[in-house]
């Protein structure tokens, strides 16, 4: 077994609990004003600005930091164009039959249906892939640990480095997506995850009246 090396936790400031304070609630407030948006402008997107949010995705921690992760971002028409074409046919399925009644029920509020035009309109959907597992370098499989939880925190932090960067995001899960493999040529060890759709708003654009669970209602302290 390698010996692990250390480095001092050199980047660690102690703030002062009043300033604390302060940053805890603002970033609330921030994080607050976070909506998904389901229409998107077509105005392009500086690539850098994506570039700079996958990174702040990549610093997520992940079991065994193996970073169990790959996000292809598409802005190609050519591509978008399939992936619409390919998803709003599963989507047709699911809410013509596939999905238990239950379940649209669940989504009536929300006003989702089986058109997704925004995959072709916003400037970038960001594909996420989870790796299933690694592949050695005799290309035997190796086991990686935490998969879900992994992506999950990283698609986390994606969706609010968007929005602190002032894009809109939303989470589509075609379902299936196994699509999403074929057309984007991934290889057998990743799974399609989600697709992050990153752009502005379609101007006027409105959004669903929901809430928020309150702090009582999501937490318990002990
Ligand atoms: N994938 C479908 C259905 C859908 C499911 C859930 I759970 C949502 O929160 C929203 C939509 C669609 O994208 O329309």
């Amino acid at each position: 077994m390698a010996n692990p090396t250390y480095i001092p936790l050199s980047e660690y400031r102690e703030l002062p609990v009043d300033e604390m304070q302060r940053r805890a609630r603002e970033f609330h407030e921030h994080l607050a004003t976070r909506r998904t948006v389901r229409e998107y402008s077509e105005r392009p997107v500086p690539r850098e600005i994506i570039e700079h949010c996958l990174l702040t995705a990549s610093t997520a921690p992940s079991g065994a930091n193996q970073q169990p992760w790959h996000f292809a971002v598409v802005s190609d028409p050519a591509i978008k164009k399939q992936i619409r074409e390919a998803a709003e046919e599963e989507e047709r399925a699911f809410y013509r039959g596939r999905a238990p009644d239950e379940w649209l029920e669940a989504l009536e509020h929300l006003g989702t249906d089986e058109h997704k035009p925004f995959l072709e309109l916003a400037p970038y959907l960001i594909v996420i892939f989870a790796e299933n597992h690694g592949v050695g370098a005799d290309g035997s499989k190796t086991k990686n640990y935490y998969v879900s939880e992994s992506v999950g925190i990283a698609t986390g932090m994606l969706i609010a480095a968007v929005h602190n960067a002032g894009l809109v995001s939303l989470t589509h899960t075609p379902s299936p997506m196994g699509f999403l493999s074929k057309v984007l040529e991934r290889p057998s060890n990743e799974r399609p995850f989600l697709i992050l759709v990153v752009g502005y708003p379609a101007e006027g654009v409105k959004v669903p009246t929901i809430t928020k669970k309150s702090l009582d209602e999501i937490a318990s302290f002990h």
